[in-house]
C-alpha cells in the first residue's frame, strides 16, 4: 500500500516533511492551535563522533556487532549486504543481491544475518563470519525494517504494525500495534533494539519512535532535525534510515540513505515548556 517507487522518485515534499514533521504544523506558532502537551518524553541529540559513510549506499538496514557495522542497501541492482569498518567507512566484505531484489532491513541472531527484501517476500540468511549465503525464507507482504532482541525478530512493513517472528522458525508469533496515545504511528521503517526498547525511524521524517516491545506503545520521541545539513541531501529519497547500537559501550549510531556520514549521538532530554 505504500509504494516504494515514491521512496525513490518523489519530489521535494519529502524533504519539506522531513524538516516539518506533520504534527509540528506548517504555520507559525501564533497562527495555529498548539497541540496539547504530550506526556511522552521527547529527546534531541548531541553529536559525539562523525564517521564516514559511503554516500552511494542506499541504507535500508544497519546494526553494530563486535567492532564492525553491518549495512544492508536497497534499490534494484544496487542492493547488498556489507561489513564495514566503523572508523574509516571502508567496506571489508560485500555480497550483492541479484538485480530482481530490492534489499531492506538486516538483523543478527546467533551468528546468522537475516536480510529482507521489499516486495519479493523473500529473505536471505547469511553466516556472520564470512557473509556466505546459507538459505532463503519467505514471508507475507512487504519487508522494511528488521531487528532482534536475541530471541525473536521484529519486522516492520511501512504500516503501524511490527511483526514478531520466532527466532528459530521465523513464524509470526504476534503483532505489535504501535500507538502514540491512541493514534497509530505509520511508516515505521529501520529498527533497532536499544536497552530493551525498539527504536524505529519514521520514514520521511527526522523522528525516531521509542517503542515498548511488550505493548507497542510509544514511550519517547527522538527529534533528529538538523543532524545532517540539507546541503548534503542531494536526493529527495536521502532520508534518515539507519540505527545501530553498540550495547557494550552504549554507543548509538544513526545514518541515512546516501548520507556521507554515520553519526554517533547521545540523546538529550528536551526541556518541557
Ligand atoms: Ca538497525
Amino acid at each position: 500500500m505504500y509504494h516504494k517507487a515514491l521512496k525513490i522518485a518523489a519530489g521535494c515534499w519529502p524533504i519539506a516533511l522531513a524538516f516539518f514533521p506533520a504534527n509540528w504544523g506548517f504555520g507559525s506558532a501564533q497562527s495555529i492551535p498548539q497541540r496539547a502537551p504530550s506526556r511522552i518524553p521527547e529527546y534531541t541529540f548531541k553529536v559525539i563522533h562523525v564517521f564516514p559513510h559511503d554516500p552511494s549506499a542506499f541504507t535500508q538496514g544497519l546494526f553494530y556487532h563486535d567492532g564492525f557495522l553491518y549495512e544492508g542497501t536497497g534499490l534494484n541492482g544496487r542492493s547488498s549486504l556489507r561489513k564495514i569498518r566503523l572508523e574509516t567507512g571502508e567496506t571489508l566484505a560485500k555480497v550483492d543481491l541479484p538485480q530482481e531484489y530490492f534489499g531492506e532491513g538486516i538483523a543478527l541472531l546467533k551468528n546468522e544475518i537475516l536480510q529482507l527484501t521489499w516486495q519479493s517476500q523473500t529473505g536471505f540468511i547469511y553466516n556472520l563470519s564470512d557473509l556466505r549465503l546459507q538459505r532463503r525464507f519467505s514471508y507475507r507482504g512487504e519487508g522494511w525494517g528488521l531487528t532482534s532482541n536475541g530471541i525473536d525478530f521484529f519486522m516492520s512493513d511501512g504500516s503501524s504494525e511490527i511483526r514478531v517472528l520466532d527466532g528459530a522458525t521465523l513464524r509470526e508469533k504476534r503483532l505489535l500495534k504501535v500507538r502514540d496515545g491512541g493514534m497509530p504511528v505509520t511508516q515505521l521503517n529501520e529498527l533497532e533494539f536499544v536497552e530493551g526498547e525498539i527504536y524505529a525511524n519514521v520514514w520521511q521524517t527526522n523522528r525516531i519512535a521509542r517503542i515498548s516491545p511488550r505493548t507497542g506503545r510509544v514511550v519517547g520521541w527522538i527529534d533528529l532535525t538538523g543532524l545532517l545539513s540539507s546541503v548534503y541531501k542531494l536526493e529527495p529519497g536521502a532520508v534518515l534510515n539507519g540505527i545501530a547500537y553498540d550495547a557494550a559501550k552504549k554507543r548509538l549510531f544513526v545514518t541515512g540513505k546516501l548520507w556521507p556520514s554515520v553519526f554517533e549521538i547521545q540523546l538529550v532530554a528536551k526541556t518541557p515548556r
